[in-house]
């Protein structure tokens, strides 16, 4: 069951998971293979919650949050990037190449510039048509499991064992303006400690946040949990707080130790992880807690 080279996403992202496995196959690190896996997805302009293609938020910009974490702890992040698609590979360029771990907004963008990305405008027809659409009622709330297919969290263990991780996103649609979700803080939307395993995070990023989920699910296996009894924990922390409203949310988990083990958990049915190992690359639906 276990073993590696290999890689787990969040949903359900083949065409991602199959390139990040070619990476690791020919030889590339586990850094290289997360992040070349998430930009097929920030490429793609079906998918409505990452990169190009993503939801606008409530005033129609579409604003990427993105991290990236190495086998070494290393990390970098950008937040609220506009109008370059690649923003995992601008945060990698934040990791490598400055002395900060996380850049926002404009001077995120002027990094991104300065190195060579292009500026694109982001704002497919299709999202457009939808966020005009949504704007007749307004109404703000969370979506859960937009088309079972959403932002995109990697994880990948290559041939000498070493763990990376990565993760991009457009944020939740329809946002308030300026609002930063899980996905770009270390430890919530992701965390990689190279001893242990990994995590990542995908659903309402408040909640993440609030219980910092990604770095407590490692911390648990590092306590001697599975990453599947990691995933559990860290979703009861969130729907055991009293007063919580989760039945108007998801929360989903996806975590690897450091044999290749994985685990995956969500709050509500229909979150899925994909997973290529031993020559396989499947879709594989996440146990869920409110059944
Ligand atoms: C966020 N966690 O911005 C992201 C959104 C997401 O599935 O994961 N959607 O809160």
């Amino acid at each position: 069951e276990a073993g590696f080279p290999m890689v787990i996403a969040t949903w359900h992202v083949k065409n991602a998971t199959a390139k990040a496995m070619e990476v690791l196959q020919t030889g590339g690190t586990s850094l290289d293979a997360v992040e070349q896996g998430c930009m097929v997805e920030e490429a793609d302009i079906k998918n409505s919650s990452v990169g190009k293609g993503g939801l606008p938020d409530r005033d129609g910009n579409v604003t990427l949050d993105a991290c990236i974490m190495d086998k070494h702890g290393n990390c970098g992040s950008v937040v609220y990037l506009k109008e370059i698609t690649h923003a995992v590979s601008v945060a990698r360029k934040v990791m490598e190449d400055t002395p900060h771990v996380m850049l926002a907004g404009e001077g995120a963008k002027q990094f991104a510039l300065s190195n060579g990305f292009k500026t694109e405008n982001l704002l497919t027809e299709s999202s457009k048509k939808a966020w005009e659409e949504w704007k007749v009622e307004s109404e703000y709330k969370p979506i859960i499991n937009i088309e079972n297919h959403d932002t995109i969290g990697m994880l990948a263990i290559d041939k000498n064992g070493d763990i990376a991780g990565a993760c991009t996103t457009s944020g939740l649609a329809y946002k308030m303006q300026g609002r930063i979700g899980d996905s770009p803080i270390i430890g919530s939307g992701l965390f990689i400690d190279n001893e242990i395993g990994g995590c990542v995070a995908t659903g309402l990023g408040e909640e993440v946040v609030k219980t910092v989920g990604s770095f407590l699910v490692v911390e648990l296996m590092r306590q001697g949990k599975s990453p599947q009894q990691a995933c559990e924990e860290a979703i009861s922390r969130i729907v055991s707080k009293p007063n919580s409203n989760y039945k108007d949310f998801q929360v989903g988990y996806i975590a690897v130790n450091k044999k290749g083990e994985t685990g995956s958990y969500s709050i509500h049915q229909w979150f899925s992880m994909t997973k290529f190992q031993n020559g396989k690359n499947e879709q594989i639906q996440a146990d869920f807690y409110n059944k």
